[in-house]
């Protein structure tokens, strides 16, 4: 039996890690960089638990397979890129699959050089040799590095004193600003995800479950296309929105309930963060829309002042303007705004950030501030804007009408030359919503539930 190596770059995706390699080894200059890829998942199923690359590995080499090392050496006069391997094995791929092999992945990978990973000790220290500065992630948890410790300590670059830098600093910086191939990706996922908040919208009606949403939900993203998730769907009714990290899904659906999902599936890797919330029997009564109306102001607003040179602080200030006159002009906070805003009282009911980085991982790599300050937005960077209002229940001098209201509304940004383009094409209008809540085809539904 031989099993057929089934990972394929396209032309682009090849073309942008070659980009990335460039760009990586020009920050490093006459260093040497060493980077692996991700253990084996530790879980009970052991080798057998769903396999996530390292996503700075997977930036800089496409490469899916574990046990694998990538060393990257500008300075060498015949090669620059090398990836370590395993060897294909017969036994191994009959259990675990098809393994590209030394031979196959350069080709497929578009690596200068690939050796056995059985040769690591012997060419690393040759290398280390030559370089002036090496940059690894030296952190505990990296296991595969423990055969490399030693080389490292006992190289001649070691002994006369050179530094060690964090690797991962490097790629992070690199990885904020996304290219084309990341921008696509982003793009599908964020459709995807889309489609799937708007079939639970559809799904949804008094009387089902937080999970029975979510199966839909789910359902859609793999079907579409998504291989999975990028992080555990948050779908909390009623009053279990006011807790921001919810993800039991246990809970029965009932007339008059808000439902919150908080979802994004992956597409190539790079993961859409969408949330939405709307009304499981199809109307918002006046409290939620009221509170609804207020945090799509504040987002939407958020999102117009998204352009280079703009701070994810003015834009935070901003929202928490907006939030605080809200809740002042509806009676739930009390006071004039300088008052509120000045004694951060608004914080009681939007606890969290306006948004974060987003990429492979859906909080992404790279720094907010540098030496302290604050970096203003640049063109490449994608950014979620997700304000929100949660009212806890028996929060005392709030009417009780408003309790247990809780409304987040998220979006995933990417700022532009001139401004922004918004990946999220799910519909968020109070209407909008509305109209889409209860509509999913009745052959559909049965589908879905068999009650
Ligand atoms: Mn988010």
């Amino acid at each position: 039996m031989k099993l057929e190596c089934r990972t394929r770059l396209s032309e682009s995706q090849l073309n942008a890690l070659r980009r990335r390699r460039k760009d990586f080894m020009n920050l490093i200059g006459n260093g040497i960089a060493i980077l692996p890829a991700a253990k084996p998942g530790d879980s009970p199923a052991g080798d057998r638990a769903t396999y996530r690359q390292d996503s700075d590995f997977l930036y800089l080499t496409g490469c899916p397979e574990t046990q694998a090392l990538a060393v990257f050496i500008p300075q060498h006069p015949n090669f620059q890129s090398v990836l370590f391997v395993r060897e294909r094995d017969a036994l191994s791929e009959l259990w675990n699959g098809p393994m590209m092999g030394v031979s196959d992945a350069g080709a497929i990978l578009g690596f200068d050089q690939v050796f056995a990973l059985s040769e690591m000790e012997k060419k690393i220290p040759e290398w280390l040799s030559h370089a002036d500065t090496i940059f690894w992630d030296s952190s505990p948890e990296q296991e595969f590095f423990e055969q490399l410790r030693p080389l490292l300590q006992g190289s001649r670059l070691r002994r006369n004193g050179a530094e060690i830098l964090n690797v991962r600093d490097v790629i992070h910086e690199l990885r904020l600003f996304k290219d084309d191939v990341e921008l696509e990706a982003l793009r599908r996922a964020n459709q995807i995800a889309s489609s799937a908040h708007e079939a639970a919208m559809q799904f949804v009606r008094p009387g089902v479950s937080e999970f029975q949403v979510q199966a839909v939900l789910e359902s859609v993203m793999r079907s579409a296309g998504s291989s999975q998730l990028g992080y555990p769907s948050i779908v909390a009714g009623g009053s279990n929105a006011c807790c921001l990290h919810y993800n039991l899904n246990t809970c029965r659906l009932d007339e008059g309930d808000l439902l919150l999902i908080d979802a994004g599936c992956e597409w190539n890797f790079y993961t859409a963060d969408i949330t939405r919330t709307f009304p499981v029997s199809g109307k918002f009564t006046g409290e939620q829309r009221a509170l609804y109306d207020l945090v799509l102001e504040s987002q939407i607003k958020s999102i117009a002042a998204i352009k280079p040179g703009a701070k994810l602080s003015e834009l935070n200030d901003l929202a928490g303007r907006i939030l605080a006159e809200g809740l002042i002009h509806l009676g739930l906070l009390k006071g004039s705004v300088e008052e509120v805003l000045e004694k951060k009282r608004h914080k009681d009911f939007f606890p969290h950030g306006l948004g974060h980085w987003l990429g492979m991982d859906v909080h992404d790599v790279g720094r907010y501030r540098i030496k302290n300050v604050e970096r203003p937005l640049e063109p490449g960077m994608c950014v979620t804007i997700e304000p929100g209002i949660y009212v806890q229940p028996g929060t005392a001098d709030v009417d009780p009408r408003w309790h247990g209201i809780g409304i987040r509304i998220e979006d995933n940004i990417l700022v532009t030359a001139n401004g922004s383009e918004n990946f999220t094409p799910c519909a968020k209008a109070t209407s909008d919503v509305e109209s889409l809540v209860g509509t999913m085809s009745p052959q559909l539904s049965t589908f879905f539930r068999t009650n």
